[in-house]
């Protein structure tokens, strides 16, 4: 069993926790957070502090860090986070909810989270400290790039090619050989029909 640090104790967090408790391989999970008072409890889980406490939660044997600040729209304080814990020699799991279905043949990059009922299929591969959010689809032969959110019931059709750093919003499709640059943010039921540059916003019928 190993004991696993979880930063930032928001709605995203409760999400994770939920997901690294089914797995059933961790003995001890506490959390730091900016603003929740050090003491106080988030589903059970001790919060330890503020991100100053990492160093000494790393000396008592928490191997084991991930991200639990969500990214709506901008990935820019998960990525500083990634840093800091990086830094000071965490590892990066895969939390992964039982429920979701991933196939075999599917790549999946150190401290990415895939949340309840989605689905990875064949040949994708999804990069780092992603979020493939609960019930997102990620079609066959897909690729997702460091740091992007594919956000709750997004679906993502096959072969499709998603940059980092970018936000696909709720209930949004990406239709088939679709690319999507870096840093883009698609608002939430978008429709998503040709390829999408870098560091732009769309949203609706695109
Ligand atoms: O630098 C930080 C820091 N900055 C903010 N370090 C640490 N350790 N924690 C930090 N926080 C904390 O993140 C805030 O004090 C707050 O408790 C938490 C963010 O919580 P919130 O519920 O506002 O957002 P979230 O990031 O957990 O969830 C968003 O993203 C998810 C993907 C929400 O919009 C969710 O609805 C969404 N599902």
């Amino acid at each position: 069993m190993k004991k696993l640090v979880l930063i930032g104790g928001g709605g995203h967090c409760k999400s994770v926790i939920d997901s690294a408790l089914a797995m059933n391989i961790y003995d001890e999970i506490v959390i730091t957070d900016a603003t929740i008072p050090a003491g106080s409890k988030v589903m059970g889980c001790d919060l330890a502090g503020t991100d100053e406490v990492l160093s000494d939660l790393k000396d008592k044997g928490f191997d084991h860090a991930f991200i639990t600040v969500g990214s709506i729209k901008s990935a820019t304080l998960r990525k500083e986070l990634v840093k800091k814990a990086n830094e000071l020699g965490f590892e990066f799991p895969v939390i992964c909810d039982p429920s979701a279905n991933v196939s075999s043949y599917a790549s999946i990059g150190e401290g990415t989270f895939i949340g309840k009922n989605a689905v990875i299929n064949a040949e994708a591969k999804v990069g780092a400290h992603c979020i493939i959010n609960t019930g997102a689809i990620i079609e066959h032969e897909c690729m997702i790039g460091d740091l992007t959110h594919i956000s709750v019931g997004t679906v993502v059709c096959g072969d499709c090619h998603i940059g980092s750093e970018s936000f696909i919003g709720a209930g949004s499709t990406v239709i088939q050989c679709v690319n999507i640059g870096d840093n883009v943010i698609v608002g939430a039921g978008s429709t998503i029909l040709h390829d999408l540059e870098s560091n732009k916003s769309y949203y609706g019928v695109v």
